[in-house]
């Protein structure tokens, strides 16, 4: 019990309020629909770095997921293959696109709740121990196009 509340006030600490990654911003972020007996779908986003020293991105969490890889898609000859991102550098005052462009996406396993027109929780966690929580709108992706 006493442990439990110790690993809450410690994630209090990490995530709640001194570690907010307040230079960081995400806007568009958005997450494929899928149908209710598929678990894997992929979210993108654009992710902005205020500050003036560059952030590196080293993982992503969930609710609504079991967990979350950063992957980008590469052409290897014809076939498209998605390499696992341990790191991705946000330049200082600059950006990071995740879009079918770049190739850079999040993965989500083991997902629900992935309804067209449901906002889901992403949190974003860096390499300077700050995260940054935000809502990623769940979209089906053919009204996209
Ligand atoms: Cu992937």
């Amino acid at each position: 019990m006493k442990r439990a509340l110790l690993l809450f006030v410690i994630f209090l600490l990490m995530f709640g309020c001194s570690g907010r990654a307040d230079t960081m911003r995400v806007e568009h972020g958005w997450i494929a629909e899928i149908p209710p007996m598929l678990s894997v779908t992929a979210g993108w986003l654009e992710l902005h770095n205020d500050g003036d020293a560059p952030k590196y991105l080293i993982g992503a969490f969930s609710p609504n997921a079991e967990s979350i890889e950063i992957h980008r898609s590469v052409m290897d000859g014809d076939m498209a293959r998605m390499v696992f991102q341990p790191e991705l550098e946000i330049p200082a005052r600059g950006s990071l696109v995740f879009s079918q462009d770049t190739g850079y996406h999040l993965m989500l396993y083991k997902s629900h709740g992935m309804t067209a027109g449901a906002k889901v929780p992403v949190t974003l966690t860096f390499k300077d121990g700050s995260a940054l929580t935000v809502a990623f709108a769940v979209v089906d992706r053919r009204t996209l196009e």
